[in-house]
């Protein structure tokens, strides 16, 4: 009796070996202001990016993917959340010392995994706020963070590349910050003696753009925003940035290679300060914001190289996709608009990073799984990085709450170019708000400039009521909101709606 119950056990072992095997690796790469005319697979003939191209060509290319808002932290809210950002306040773009925003019992993709069985990780840039409070201690533990929502390991940098604290965490603690040389932030006022880019212009290898600030703390001859003291050993080369990440990632990967594993890749390029590696500066021939994007292109192909290595490439969905539509001039004077030679990052699209028009939110969505995907495959269905946690919720069979991810749409087989339909509608946040819904959109009205100035960049703000019908009018250049005021005050009625539920 004894011996069959243990060769039972043994079986069940086996078998739960098995399943826990069988289950897919998730590599998520999200990147970082890449726009949708940026990667080859998406129609850019000026820069190559194979590497990128190599995910489409086994797996599902989306042409109506998107970001759920046009700047950073509200889409990467939206992502770990599956809620639209608008849903909560202070989901704005974040200074470098901001705290948490992501509530701790608030359900999350890496959580999804967690309740399956996954191994979790992020490797990256954050930008979702660190700790309970502004004021917080860099020198000691700094939490609540990644690891309090859903991360078993983490890797990152606290906001973005040209915000201070120029340093890496891994897990609660700065890397390489020492007793003798603390670390002390500040987003009002100059903090310490380091020389700063608007002081000390002479010591800048990169130059600010005018009236775009960037022109506080200097670390590695890049002036910042925001002012940081101490740490000067901790602080990273940005030049060495991306290696540091995809170091840890491929090592994350070999240790993690016997148990299902979802890793979050969140690049950095092409964010400012574009500041490739010396291998990749003046490569693409467009400034170092095409450098920075073959910089990307190389990343992902170590990536891709590192599972195949470990023999776990064949079953790993990678997901590939940015958080915002592209920007040329964000803060520097680095060549972006001046060795544009014709590349147009945002495919067609109008408007960009900041906007309200397309190409603030639609960017390129890639979805590989070899073991299923023998080839690529083209989908016009709208679906939305908000909907990925309520994708793997039904994939994984994990349940979720009536109060979790409530703009979430589980699209699993969508998703895996099984089906074509997607969500049937998808709010835009960005300085207004926008409706997508089959061939039209609606932006809300909105007193606020037209062009943001500084960056050149249309933002979809008007005054009128504005509707596109998008099959005809890709490019969004004829209102026809006069001609179809049902479909306005259709589209209005399922925006306010959402805003207002
Ligand atoms: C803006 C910065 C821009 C960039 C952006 C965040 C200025 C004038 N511009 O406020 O340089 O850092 O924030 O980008 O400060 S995002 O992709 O993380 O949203
Ligand atoms: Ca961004």
């Amino acid at each position: 009796m004894m011996q069959k119950l243990a060769s039972i056990f043994l079986y069940l072992c086996v078998a739960l070996y098995a399943a826990a095997q069988d289950k897919p690796n998730v590599l998520l790469i999200y990147v970082d202001d890449l726009g949708y005319g940026d990667v080859g697979a998406y129609g850019a003939t000026k820069l190559k990016t194979p590497n990128i191209d190599a995910l489409a060509g086994r797996g599902v290319r989306f042409t109506n993917g998107h970001a759920a808002a046009s700047t950073c932290t509200p889409s990467r809210y939206s992502l770990m959340t599956g809620n639209y950002p608008f849903r909560q306040s202070g989901t704005g773009i974040l200074p470098g010392d901001a705290k948490l925003i992501i509530p701790q019992d608030r359900m999350t993709l890496p959580k999804v995994f967690k309740a399956s069985g996954y191994h979790t990780a992020i490797v990256g840039k954050w930008h979702l706020g660190l700790g309970d409070e502004v004021a917080k201690d860099w020198n000691a533990a700094v939490k609540p963070g990644p690891l309090e929502v859903g991360y078993d390991y983490s890797f990152i940098f606290p906001a973005t590349a040209d915000r201070v604290p120029t340093v890496f965490l891994e897990n609660h603690h700065v890397v390489g910050v020492e007793s003798s040389d603390p670390i002390h932030v500040d987003y009002k006022q100059k903090i310490g003696d380091d020389p700063t880019g608007k002081e000390n212009p002479e010591l800048l290898k990169m130059h600010s753009s005018p009236g775009q600030g960037h022109d506080n703390t200097i670390v590695n001859g890049i002036g910042r925003i925001g002012w940081m003291t101490g740490g000067h050993r901790a602080r990273w080369t940005d030049e060495e940035l991306t290696f540091t990440f995809f170091e840890k990632a491929k090592a994350y990967i070999q240790a993690h290679r016997k148990e299902p594993f979802f890793l979050t890749f969140n690049a950095t390029e092409p964010h400012v300060p574009r500041m490739p590696a010396a291998m990749f500066k003046g490569k693409s021939g467009l400034g170092y914001r095409g450098d920075a994007i073959l910089q990307l292109d190389y990343t992902v192909g170590q990536l891709v190289q590192e599972l195949k290595d470990n023999q776990l490439y064949e079953n790993t969905i990678i997901i590939f996709s940015s958080d915002n539509g592209p920007v040329l001039d964000d803060g520097y004077q680095d060549g972006a608009v001046t060795e544009l030679h014709g590349h147009d990052p945002s495919g067609g699209l109008r408007g960009g990073k900041y906007s309200a028009f397309e190409a603030g939110t639609r960017v390129p969505f890639i979805v590989s799984w070899p073991k299923h995907m023998a080839t690529g495959s083209v989908s016009d269905a709208l679906i939305a990085q908000v909907d990925l946690l309520a994708c793997f919720a039904e994939f994984l069979e994990v349940n979720l709450a009536e109060q979790d991810a409530v703009d979430s749409k589980a699209l699993w087989k969508t998703l895996i170019g099984q089906e074509q339909g997607g969500r049937s509608h998808m709010v835009q946040s960005s300085r207004t708000h926008a409706v997508l819904q089959g061939n039209y959109k609606y932006i809300k009205p909105n007193a606020g400039q037209k062009i943001a100035k500084l960056v050149n960049i249309e933002l979809g703000q008007d005054s009128e009521e504005q509707l596109y019908d998008l099959s005809v009018d890709r490019g969004e250049k004829n209102n026809v909101a006069k001609k179809f005021p049902a479909k306005v005050a259709e589209l209005k009625r399922i925006l306010d709606q959402e805003l207002k539920s």
